[in-house]
């Protein structure tokens, strides 16, 4: 063999001694399920953050069921894993997840701890927005004559609120006397254009508590 020629084959053979082990190793998939000691189950990536979405593909599932009256249940399309309740261990479980959502749940308490996460184009619901209290009606008013009222919308007294948005609705019915809330948070009053100013008679008052 001409010389050149083998050194060429020595630095071919060379490369190739680099490029194999270790460079091209293609990505591990691996996640991590836990469930117990307490009421607790997740399912969590390498970096441990919790899994709400996967790449198609197959994945290297360790599962730690560290209590006997828990279990990690895995379904999904073309999956369905799961550890014995009494068991308490770790087993490693190799799964292939297509698009679709997944559920993770313990049998023995499938309401109070489960989890789940979509897969390739699936797409988990969004989370319901939580609905906003509606603003609780209060009407207030002053007159005619010396009477000055706070009532919730049944009609009765406010003496008690709790805390949050009110809409007050402010029937000024005198001309010598205005209608003033005035707390932690509030201070309004009916104005010069409604009657005039009302501070000028304090004793006509009432007040509510607000916890
Ligand atoms: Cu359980």
């Amino acid at each position: 063999m001409p010389r050149r020629l083998s050194l060429a084959l020595l630095v071919v053979a060379a490369a190739l001694l680099f490029a194999l082990p270790g460079g091209a190793r293609p990505a591990q998939n691996t996640l991590t399920g836990t469930v117990g000691p307490g009421f607790s189950i997740a399912l969590v990536d390498e970096s441990g953050n919790l899994v709400t979405h996967l790449d198609p593909g197959t994945y290297t599932i360790t599962v730690k069921d560290q209590a006997d009256i828990h279990n990690f249940d895995l379904t999904g399309p073309g999956v369905s894993q799961h550890t014995e309740i009494e068991f308490v261990g770790t087993t490693t479980w190799t799964v292939t997840f297509a698009d679709g959502i997944y559920t993770y749940l313990c049998d023995a308490h499938p309401t109070q701890m489960k989890g789940r996460f979509a897969v390739g184009t699936a797409t988990l619901p969004a989370p319901k927005p939580k609905p906003k209290p509606a603003a609780k009606k209060l009407a207030g008013s002053v007159g005619p004559g010396s009477q000055i009222a706070l009532r919730t919308a049944s009609g009765a007294r406010a003496s008690t609120l709790k805390a949050g948005v009110y809409v007050l609705t402010v029937r000024d019915r005198s001309k010598t006397d205005n209608f003033h809330l005035r707390g932690k948070g509030a201070n309004v009053a009916t104005g010069v254009a409604f009657t005039g100013f009302s501070d000028a008679h304090p004793a006509l008052k009432g007040s509510v508590k607000v916890r």
